[in-house]
Order: C-alpha cells, then sequence, then structure tokens
C-alpha cells in the first residue's frame, strides 16, 4: 500500500462530514444527487482515485440506469439461485452442470456512465451457483471475450481444477472452452472469479460470481438473498474505485428497496470482492443479524449489527425484522456507503 491510503481515508472523513445526513437521505433528495461528470472539485479524486468529493455522490437527480439494455436486473440478481441442470450417475450420485461463458460488456454502471466491463453471463456479478455438498459438479466454461481467462473456483478440489495459470488447462484463450469438474465440498459460502493476471483487473472489470454449497440437511427456510460486494475503477489505474455497489448498480436498493415480511427469516450470502481497498462493511440499520463466517458452520459466531471483510471473505447473515418501515443498509465505510454502497429493506405485513 501506498501512501495514497492515508490520503483516501482523510478525503472520506472530508466527505463524511461535508455529506451530513447524508446516509439517512432518500435518492433524489439534494445531498444524494450531483453530476455524473463532476470531478472532485478538491481536486484530490487523483491522489485515491475516489472521485464523490466534497460535492458527494456523483449521480444526476432522480434517473436509473437501463435495466433493460444491460441485461440484467439488480432485483432479480438478489434472489436469483442458479441451481443448473442435474442427472443421476450410476452410483446415484448427483451430476449438477453449469454453462458459464465471458464475454466483453459495455455496462451502464449509473447514468450515463459506461464501465468497459469482462462479464461471467454478461451480467455483474456472474451468477450465483448453487448445489449441495457431496455433489459431482461440472462447470463448462466458454470464453466469448477478447481476453484470456480462467474460472477460479473457492473450495476444496485438485490442483489441475484450481483454474491457475500454468498448471492443469490454466488459461482459456478467447474462443476456448474447458469443462472444471471437481466434488462440492465442503458446505458454505463461497466464490469464484477469474484469475488470470493483472489479477486485479481481471477481477475489477467484473469476472466473479457467488457460489454456495447447501449442507447436506438443508438450512431453515427463509427469504434467501445473495450480496455481492464490490467496486468500480473508472479511471482504470488501478488507484481505487471511483463507485461502489452491491450486485451490480450503485445505489439500485435506494431506488428499489429490498422488499421483506415482518418477522420472517432473512437470509443473506453476503460475499466480498472488492479490488483496490483493504476492506468493506455491511451495517444495518435498527436490527441485529446472526453471522456464520464462510457459511461452514451451523452455528453463528456473532450477534451484531456490521461485519468487516477482506477481499475472499463471505459469511452468511441471518434476521427477523420486528418492525415495519424502512431500514438502511451500508458499508459502515461511510466513503464508500455514500459513492453507492447503500440500499433498503422496505418491511412489509
Ligand atoms: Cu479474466
Amino acid at each position: 500500500m501506498t501512501s495514497s491510503i492515508g490520503r483516501r481515508f482523510v478525503l472520506g472523513g472530508a466527505v463524511a462530514a461535508s455529506t451530513g445526513l447524508a446516509l439517512g437521505t432518500l435518492p433524489g433528495r439534494e445531498s444524494t444527487t450531483a453530476r455524473a461528470e463532476a470531478p472532485d472539485p478538491s481536486g484530490h479524486a487523483g491522489h485515491g482515485g475516489h472521485g464523490g468529493g466534497v460535492s458527494g455522490p456523483t449521480f444526476r437527480k432522480g434517473s436509473v440506469v437501463d435495466h433493460v439494455r444491460n441485461g440484467f436486473d439488480p432485483t432479480k440478481i438478489l434472489r436469483d439461485f442458479d441451481y443448473g441442470r442435474t442427472s443421476t450417475r450410476p452410483d446415484g450420485r448427483t451430476l449438477r452442470e453449469w454453462d458459464v461463458f465471458a464475454s466483453d460488456e459495455d455496462i451502464e454502471i449509473a447514468p450515463g456512465v459506461s464501465f468497459a466491463a469482462w462479464t461471467l453471463n454478461s451480467r455483474i456479478p456472474g451468477p450465483t451457483l448453487r448445489c449441495r455438498e457431496g455433489e459431482l459438479l461440472r462447470v463448462n466454461f466458454t470464453n466469448g471475450s477478447k481476453h484470456p481467462h480462467t474460472l477460479h473456483f473457492h473450495g476444496i478440489h485438485p490442483a489441475d481444477m484450481d483454474g491457475i495459470p500454468g498448471i492443469g488447462r490454466g488459461v482459456i484463450n478467447p474462443g476456448e472452452s474447458f469443462t472444471y469438474e471437481f466434488d462440492a465440498t465442503p458446505f458454505g459460502l463461497h466464490l469464484f472469479h477469474c484469475h488470470v493476471g493483472p489479477l486485479a483487473e481481471h477481477i475489477a472489470r467484473g469476472m466473479y460470481g457467488t457460489f454456495i454449497v447447501d449442507p447436506p440437511q438443508p438450512r431453515p427456510p427463509a427469504d434467501e438473498m445473495v450480496m455481492v460486494m464490490h467496486g468500480y475503477n473508472t479511471t482504470f489505474d488501478g488507484e481505487g474505485n471511483q463507485l461502489y455497489a452491491v450486485n451490480g448498480i450503485p445505489f439500485h436498493y435506494m431506488h428499489e428497496p429490498v422488499r421483506v415480511r415482518r418477522n420472517e427469516l432473512v437470509r443473506i450470502y453476503l460475499v466480498n470482492v472488492l479490488e483496490y481497498d483493504p476492506i468493506n462493511s455491511f451495517h444495518i440499520h435498527g436490527n441485529f443479524f446472526d453471522y456464520y463466517p464462510t457459511g461452514t458452520r451451523l452455528q453463528p459466531t456473532e450477534f451484531t449489527d456490521t461485519i468487516v471483510q477482506g477481499q475472499g471473505q463471505r459469511g452468511i447473515c441471518e434476521l427477523r425484522f420486528p418492525h415495519l418501515g424502512q431500514y438502511m443498509f451500508h458499508a459502515h465505510k461511510t466513503e464508500f456507503a455514500e459513492l453507492g454502497w447503500m440500499g433498503m429493506f422496505e418491511v412489509v405485513e
């Protein structure tokens, strides 16, 4: 890390102080709107690459991105679990297969702001692949991008299925395909991402997804959702992020709150893949949650309202909302929150 980190944290403090109650206001209000094109008038943005500055978040008033043109919608991604195709092997074991393809896509990440993304299944984040412990998994990967990529899964598997350059099949070049095959173990909440260098750029461009291995005995029924925390380095300088998000589009769940039912169990599969910043965090208003780090144990380790994750860390949050109304959730790194990583739960009967 360079000394610019210190500058960025100082800058973050200035942002929080200057915008005051921004964390408690809804989109469309003065404090959460600004111009997408506006540079930080303080001139500090270049030091850390964070472009919000004292003018606050860089968004035009009242407009949202074109989800249809993007081809994905964070409201759908939230509860979109991809169980793939299953068949039964002669030995009675379940074989589960998915098709994953890489492609280069221009995505509107903020109103009028296009990002040259490298995607998995044409979305950011990539698909949420879900299976059960003990199954045999096959991931048929096709590289339709102009760049070489791999799929590297977190989990327990042989080296030649690890999806890194120089081992096993190694790099999958443009136009090539490869099938990764491994066992679904251990149960828990995992992730997958490209592992080709420059690694930070391949990840930051959008090449990641969630990988859920359910325990042999399913978890109790719940309103389940995935939240992948990430950012956008729109300048591609590798110096930080100008925008932050969960599930692809900054501020999306401020425009479309996550609707949940009062007293129903809510289970959030929370993953941090944020590149260029050392930590990310999740905080919920007016409530506490049980936290299961990596989801590999069935007993929570903590009852809290804030959790911090480094890159690659993930965990399951379980909670019920006893009261009706709207409750914010956001990074408790307020700089990230004001640059897009904030949303709302709306609790209804
Ligand atoms: Cu890649």
